[in-house]
């Protein structure tokens, strides 16, 4: 059984596999995505290592000018996605989005040198790179010491409930007419609706308004939200960043400087009243009282909290599979529309090998099996309903598959 689901899962990614880089997906997700690329390159490393550190590199070389890492990066037009390049107008050495998504790839670079001792030449010039975006969002992204995304799509979590106060604060009657691509790959109801898309579209207009230049953004942006994902990733990447600087030899004093105000950060996103970690508005300074599966990284950030241990567990009780991306107990959960309720393997990696780390033994294993259960049962789906475990959104998804072979399997 498990050997054939192996098979599939290296299948998966050999099929999605454009020479260089990866699809999360064909049909739904035509371009490079940021962490989905992360994913593959960990993927790709437990069979074909060369395959993966040229993932990395094409990942890497997208990279603007000021350091930032586009969340898309669009090699080859594809009619079958909306918003692409024209629209976009991203100011890289590759046509792209204009905004990054959470920052996972130096912490896979650490596990692919893991499993490749023997690709550290190439490990050494990417460590630079990864340093320079660390520096970006350590530049134009922080608020009290939390990593604040300016766009739904930048935290990777798109529709989550977590932005909802924030989207309706924003004007976007002057849109404009457009036509939506992933509804004619994906049934509706699993997706983003059309109040979220037209924000979408109404934040990237802002943004190719200025040219994507962040300081005029940190004026005018009507979205600015710090966000455990993008919190608890960057502090992890940049342990793993600082780990590897160290092993290379580089000077290393920045990150740990970095390290300390992440911490920092995190702790301001602390929310009692929710007992978990929160999203926090930075224009209006308010929690939003989300509890989500992106406040159980902080042991993947190496912060082993007590405080976040009863709301996680009752989360994990109340699913069948472990665990969902909204509280299955709160109102307006949706188990099969996107970031509001499904289950997604990318978070129960992260969440679950964190928990690992940090002797959160009994949590990590309920992650771990349900994770497994899941892709057993349903194959390799780009998420599931967590109380039923139905495969949804794309097929044959190339970090699902990533997960399996790095970790589920
Ligand atoms: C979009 C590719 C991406 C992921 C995101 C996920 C979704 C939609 O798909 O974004 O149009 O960018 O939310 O995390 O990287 O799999």
């Amino acid at each position: 059984m498990t050997m054939e689901l192996d098979e599939q899962a290296r299948a998966i990614l050999r099929l999605n596999d454009m020479g260089g880089y990866t699809l999360p997906t064909h049909g739904l997700y035509p371009y490079q995505w940021n962490w989905d690329s992360a994913f593959a390159a960990w993927g790709f490393a437990t069979f074909d290592p060369d395959r993966a550190w040229t993932e990395m590199e094409t990942l890497m070389s997208g990279q603007w000018e000021d350091g930032m890492v586009p969340h898309i990066l669009f090699h080859r037009p594809d009619a079958g996605y909306f918003p692409g390049p024209d629209v976009w107008q991203g100011r890289g050495p590759i046509p792209s989005s204009g905004i990054s998504q959470p920052p996972v790839a130096a912490s896979f670079m650490a596990k692919m040198l893991d499993l490749d001792p023997s690709g550290e030449p190439r490990a050494r010039a990417l460590w630079s790179k990864l340093k320079k975006w660390h520096a970006w969002f350590m530049e134009w992204r922080l608020d009290k010491g939390a990593v604040c995304i300016t766009h739904p799509w930048e935290a990777g979590r798109d529709n989550a409930p977590d932005w909802d106060v924030a989207m309706m604060a924003i004007d976007a009657s002057d849109v404009g007419e457009y036509t939506r691509r992933d509804t004619s790959h994906v049934d509706p109801a699993m997706r983003p609706t059309k109040f979220d898309y037209d924000r979408y579209l109404k934040l990237v207009q802002i943004g190719v308004s200025v040219g994507w230049d962040h300081e005029k953004l940190r004026e005018i942006n009507p979205f600015r939200v710090a966000d455990p994902t993008m919190t608890f990733t960057l502090l992890r990447a940049q342990r793993d960043l600082l780990a590897m600087g160290r092993r290379f030899g580089e000077d290393v004093s920045e990150i740990s400087e970095w390290i300390t105000t992440l911490e920092i950060g995190a702790e301001t996103l602390w929310n009692p009243e929710l007992g978990a970690y929160d999203s926090r508005d930075a224009l209006t300074g308010m929690f939003n009282n989300v509890r989500s599966n992106a406040s159980a990284l902080c042991w993947y950030a190496g912060i082993n909290d007590p405080r976040a241990v009863p709301a996680t567990k009752r989360m994990l009780d109340a699913a069948e599979y472990a665990i969902a991306s909204f509280d299955p107990e709160a109102e307006g959960f949706e188990p099969l529309r996107y970031w509001r309720g499904p289950v997604w393997p990318i978070m129960n990696y992260l969440v679950g090998s964190g928990m690992e780390e940090q002797g959160q033994i009994e949590m990590a294993a309920r992650i771990r099996q349900d994770t497994a259960r899941l892709m057993e049962l349903n194959g390799f789906a780009e998420y599931y309903d967590p109380n039923e475990g139905t495969p949804a959104g794309g097929g044959s998804f190339t970090w699902t598959a990533a997960v399996w072979l790095g970790w589920a399997g």
